[in-house]
């Protein structure tokens, strides 16, 4: 083994505090999971990274951490084969782990593979980085923009969640239009955002209809969007344009599947774009011989196999004439990093990225958490990723795990609780 090889790999399940934030699954939980990824070297260099904290990418994590022992940072295609070895996809692809699977792709355990693969790799890249004294950005081809562009984030809300100690959090509730105006005022003030997503799904479609015409009237020239993962039919998503195509940039994932999405494109001349149709290869091959009725593929380096993976898919969406942009998981300053180093590769980034990050209090990374500029992240200059770990806070984040009895995202059975009679069947509307 020489200096560099990686003799040690740490997993740290974390959880962070999450806000009552409505979907179409149900809510979320008031702590949301993440695992932190350590790589150290023989010379003592730590790569970092973070990735899903669910039990089943635990185990995951656990089964490959081993085969990178002696392995060289730079070692990315012998890891890949290394960590596609030892964990075997499932017969059935729609194998799912959760409920709301097609909320948070991160869960399908037919992705384990990649997003094993993406937690070593970005953990790999930033050691690369380190050695090298380059941002990972240049690692990947160098930077097209010294920021990244990330959209205000939006979601209706209950202003506490039910049943566990959790003090309100600042944001109040968002279930009329004005209030969510409210709060896309108050992300926007906070954090600079030139465009504004909604995640819907949750309520009535008449009720989210509105709201965005509020934000739309509140908030002229900013490009607007909405996601209801799939809860409306292609009836009900028809008729909700009918009101707003003039207004969204594009609309996410209205109605479920591909040919739901080829249904709703057929009828109306909004661009579509997706998270939960088009989230592997095969998937993207069966988009391309639709004819490509989604036309703006929202990646995810977590689940589609890292940074690499996500130039590929990338170059992929230019050759078939496909905008890309990126999707998001409640998450932190690791995964944002990340993110942002990649998109500062990709001159196709075509739209403002999605982040929960606002909705988070808390980080594992020094200095505390990280901060917008006009809605943008600056690129870290820094060699690696640009940033390190605080071993303070990876402990209390570690602690927060230890004391609740969360294991796996379940939005779905967190709604019972409000409503025990809430069926989760999709689309609802
Ligand atoms: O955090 O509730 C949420 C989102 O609904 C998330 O699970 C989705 O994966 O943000 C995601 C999306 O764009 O579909
Ligand atoms: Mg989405």
């Amino acid at each position: 083994m020489t200096a560099h090889h990686i003799r040690h790999v740490r997993i740290t399940p974390i959880a962070f505090r999450d806000p009552p934030l409505l979907n179409a699954a149900g809510i979320h939980e008031p702590w949301a999971l993440r695992a932190i990824v350590e790589l150290e070297t023989q010379s003592g260099l730590v790569g970092i990274n973070e990735t899903y904290g669910d039990q089943s990418m635990l185990d995951a994590l656990a089964r490959c951490a081993d085969a990178l022992i002696g392995l060289s940072p730079w070692a990315l295609n012998d890891m890949d084969a290394r960590v596609a070895a030892l964990v075997t996809p499932p017969q059935q692809s729609s194998e799912f782990l959760g409920v709301q699977v097609s909320l948070a792709p991160g869960t399908h355990v037919s992705k384990t593979v990649a997003k094993v693969t993406s937690a070593f790799e970005v953990a790999m890249l930033d050691l690369q980085g380190q050695l090298a004294n380059a941002p990972v950005v240049d690692l990947l081809g160098g930077a097209v923009r010294n920021s990244v562009p990330f959209s205000a984030y939006l979601f209706f809300k209950y202003a506490e969640h039910i049943d566990q100690p959790y003090a309100p959090d600042p944001w109040g509730e968002a279930i009329q239009p004005d209030q969510l105006v409210a709060q896309a005022r108050r992300m926007i003030d906070l954090h600079g955002f030139k465009s504004i997503k909604v995640k819907g799904g949750a309520l009535p479609p008449d009720q989210e209809v509105a709201a965005v015409i509020a934000l739309s009237n509140a908030f002229p020239g900013l490009p607007l969007r909405i996601d209801p993962n799939a809860n409306w039919s292609v009836s009900t998503s028809l008729k909700a344009m009918d009101r707003l195509s003039g207004l969204l940039e594009y609309l996410e994932d209205p109605a479920p599947g591909l040919d739901g999405m080829a249904s709703v494109a057929r009828e109306c001349n909004v661009p579509l774009a997706t998270n939960m149709v088009v989230t592997d290869w095969a998937e993207f091959r069966k988009n391309a011989e639709q004819g490509c009725p989604v036309n703006i593929v929202l990646s995810d380096h977590h689940y589609w196999g890292g940074l690499r993976a996500t130039l590929r898919l990338a170059h992929l969406c230019e050759t078939h004439g496909l905008s890309l942009s990126m999707h998001s998981n409640s998450h932190l300053g690791i995964s944002l990093t990340a993110m942002t180093h990649v998109a500062a590769a990709v001159p196709h980034l075509s739209h403002d990225c999605d982040t929960h990050y606002p909705w988070q209090d808390d980080d594992v990374v020094q200095g505390g958490r990280l901060r917008f500029e006009q809605g943008r992240m600056r690129v870290p200059a820094e060699s690696g990723l640009g940033i390190r770990i605080d071993p303070e806070a990876l402990a209390r984040l570690h602690d927060n795990y230890r004391n609740t009895t969360i294991r796996n995202r379940d939005d779905l059975a967190q709604m019972r609780r409000y409503d025990p009679t809430f069926s989760g069947i999709q689309p609802r509307y």
